[in-house]
């Protein structure tokens, strides 16, 4: 097994380093892949030490599996290229998870959709897939009518260079701009690009994205995204109005017993999921869970999940995972 991780100098790509070795994920040998700019540089996992490559060289190893975590454009041009000479890609970017031909897996939802077929599978957005994840098992219990959820996003989901500027401006220097406002001591109603109905890309990701991995356009979402100043993952409140009644004990249950799920929901201790204590998890972390009483069926909640790990590397090592452990690879 050659596993190959495209964009290993990237914020992603060096979490996806840390999920591999902690999930002690084997493989015969490791290609670690980003721009020209970087061949030669040498990174170190599991006491060894590799040169990294450009993609070209890459390509010429024919790796079995590629992670690709370098960008959408990146994405677009190249993964065709490695899907030519066999290896599957697992593409983190936006390239290709609403391409009717690709799947959009999260594997606890519907990593039985893979076949040998599929050599370009998309890896959802990161603020969907701790959402969807929270949303499966309710969902399957009392069906989903609507959804209204507002995002709180670390700066980690922008990259290096937005941590950078947060924390030029934290120190008192003249920062890089990757924002197009200050974003210490600051809130940002603007994720990605604005669209022409007045919605960010990511904002209509979250819409978009649900329906497909759910398999289910009736599903009615509507989002706001907001980056803030944090860095340990990605908060979100969600409002869910069910096709029929729940209990809410039994929510907490089905949560609970849910894979990859965490409940923290002791608010009389100040028990609730925050990014703090997100970070470096592999799950997504659910609390303040409680009825919304302006209206029936219709429950809140807050989301958080480490937007590098399960918004990112964790899901794309468990479809890595999967691939290996079903023979389709
Ligand atoms: P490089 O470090 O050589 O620029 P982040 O999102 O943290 O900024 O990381 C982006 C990742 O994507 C980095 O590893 C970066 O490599 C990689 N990358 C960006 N552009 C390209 C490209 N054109 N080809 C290959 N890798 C790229
Ligand atoms: C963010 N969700 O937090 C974005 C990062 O489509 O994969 C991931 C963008 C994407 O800014």
């Amino acid at each position: 097994m050659k596993l190959a991780v495209v964009g290993a100098t990237g914020l992603v790509g060096s979490e996806i380093l840390e999920v591999l070795h902690e999930h002690q994920f084997q493989f015969d040998e490791l290609l670690l892949v980003a721009s020209e700019r970087s061949a030669g540089k040498k990174i170190t996992y599991q006491g060894k030490e590799h040169t990294v490559v450009g993609l070209k060289q890459a390509i010429s190893e024919k790796p079995d599996i590629a992670i690709f975590s370098a960008g959408g454009s990146t994405s677009l041009e190249w993964a065709p290229q490695f899907a030519a000479v066999g290896t599957v890609v697992i593409d983190n970017s936006s390239a290709w998870r609403m391409d009717p031909s690709k799947k959009l897996v999260v594997p606890e939802i519907n990593a039985s959709e893979l076949t040998k077929e599929d050599k370009i599978i998309a890896n959802p957005n990161c603020s969907t897939i701790q959402m969807v994840l929270a949303l499966d098992p309710l969902r399957k219990k009392y069906g989903i009518k609507r959804v209204v959820v507002s995002t709180y996003q670390s700066v980690t989901g922008t990259g290096k260079a937005a941590v950078d500027q947060m924390m030029a401006e934290r120190n008192g220097e003249t920062p890089e701009m990757v924002y197009p406002h200050k974003i210490d001591l600051n809130v940002l109603p603007h994720i990605d690009v604005f669209q022409e109905n007045g919605y960010t890309k990511e904002e209509m990701k979250m819409i978009k994205e649900t329906k497909k991995i759910f398999s289910d356009d009736s599903i009615q979402v509507t989002a706001t995204t907001v980056r803030i100043p944090t860095m340990g993952g990605h908060s979100e409140s969600v409002n869910v109005e069910f096709n029929n009644d729940f209990d809410l004990a039994e929510v907490r249950e089905l949560l609970s017993n849910a894979p990859g799920i965490v409940v923290q929901d002791d608010p009389a201790n100040n028990i609730y999921p925050m990014p703090l204590t997100a970070h470096k998890k592999d799950d997504v972390f659910v609390g303040r869970l409680r009825r919304d009483e302006s209206q029936p069926n219709t429950l809140n909640m807050w989301i958080v999940a480490d937007n590098l790990r399960k918004g990112a590397a964790t899901n794309a090592v468990q479809i890595a995972d999967y691939l290996i452990k079903k023979g389709l690879v």
